[in-house]
């Protein structure tokens, strides 16, 4: 409750802001493109984690608005990167359940790619499993209107739910991100290789696109790329970043 309080004034008071976490090819660790992070730094509170504070602004539906200010910022922020001379380089945002069945949410994300000038087809929504239990027609409509609006989707955390590829099946991912639980015990666990091999494979069936997350030493990142991973996440290849800093050792190297 003590919060909910702080987090309604927390976009006012500028307290919200964005890291960015370079993902990278496996190959030649060229730069793809981004996943944003959102941070919370309250006057009040101190940091506090995203694993805290998005699961309440989910229940309060303040997502919806702070959703749309990652949106908005995170485009912006693209927009600069492309200007600078960035090619082919895409941002990732996560997008909760409930900011994705707001009824307003095609039509915010449209006025943010409008007024912000980044491309639909360099934003990937990255969705959980989580949003799709839910068997309604209409989350499988508003997956149709964002393919046609040009972004691509992205399937989070794939392989912790527990029907992963009935979903696949069902709606229209264009890539999916292997969780970092299976990376994480890649070099002592045969049963968590043969699982990324052979998500690889269905993924290539498929014609998705493969991001592994969680890539944290030089072994694992050997691992995908050998299995055939074509793009890499992890503290091994860079921690989630300020702007700034993602500016000076990422895009001016590129
Ligand atoms: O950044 P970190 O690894 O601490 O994030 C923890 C959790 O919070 C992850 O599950 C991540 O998906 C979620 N999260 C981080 N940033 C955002 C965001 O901008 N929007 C949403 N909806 N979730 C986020
Ligand atoms: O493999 P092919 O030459 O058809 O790939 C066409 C383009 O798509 C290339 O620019 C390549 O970099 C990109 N590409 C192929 N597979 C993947 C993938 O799994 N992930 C990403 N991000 N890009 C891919
Ligand atoms: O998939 P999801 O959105 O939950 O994942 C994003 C989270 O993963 C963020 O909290 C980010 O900080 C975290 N993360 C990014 N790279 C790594 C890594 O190499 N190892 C671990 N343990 N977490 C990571
Ligand atoms: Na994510
Ligand atoms: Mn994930």
């Amino acid at each position: 409750v003590e919060m909910e309080r702080h987090l309604r004034s927390a976009l006012q008071n500028n307290e919200l802001y964005l890291h960015y976490q370079p993902i990278f090819g496996s190959d030649d660790r060229r730069l793809l493109g981004a996943e944003v992070l959102v941070r919370w730094r309250s006057e009040e509170l101190g940091f506090v984690g995203p694993d805290n504070f998005i699961p309440l602004a989910e229940q309060t539906g303040l997502i919806v608005e702070i959703g749309h200010w990652i949106l908005k910022t995170a485009c912006t922020q693209g927009r600069k990167w492309l200007d600078e001379g960035l090619k082919d380089f895409y941002l990732a945002v996560n997008i909760s359940p409930r900011q994705l069945r707001h009824q307003d949410f095609i039509y915010l994300l449209k006025s943010v790619l409008d007024e912000t000038g980044f491309p639909a087809q360099a934003l990937v929504l990255e969705l959980t499993e989580g949003l799709l239990v839910k068997k309604d027609s209409g989350t499988a409509q508003v997956l149709d209107d964002l393919k046609a609006l040009g972004v691509m989707l992205s399937m989070d955390d794939f392989g912790t739910g527990y029907s992963s590829l009935a979903y696949l099946k069902m709606f229209p991912f264009d890539v999916i991100k292997i969780d970092r639980s299976f990376v994480r015990d890649l070099a002592v666990d045969a049963s968590d290789q043969q699982l990324i091999v052979a998500a690889i494979e269905m993924a290539k069936a498929l014609g998705l696109k493969v991001v592994a997350e969680g890539v944290e030493t030089a072994q694992q990142l050997h691992f995908l790329r050998d299995a055939g991973c074509y793009s890499v996440q992890g503290y091994y290849l860079s921690k989630p970043i300020d702007p700034m800093l993602f500016s000076e050792r990422i895009v001016e190297k590129e």
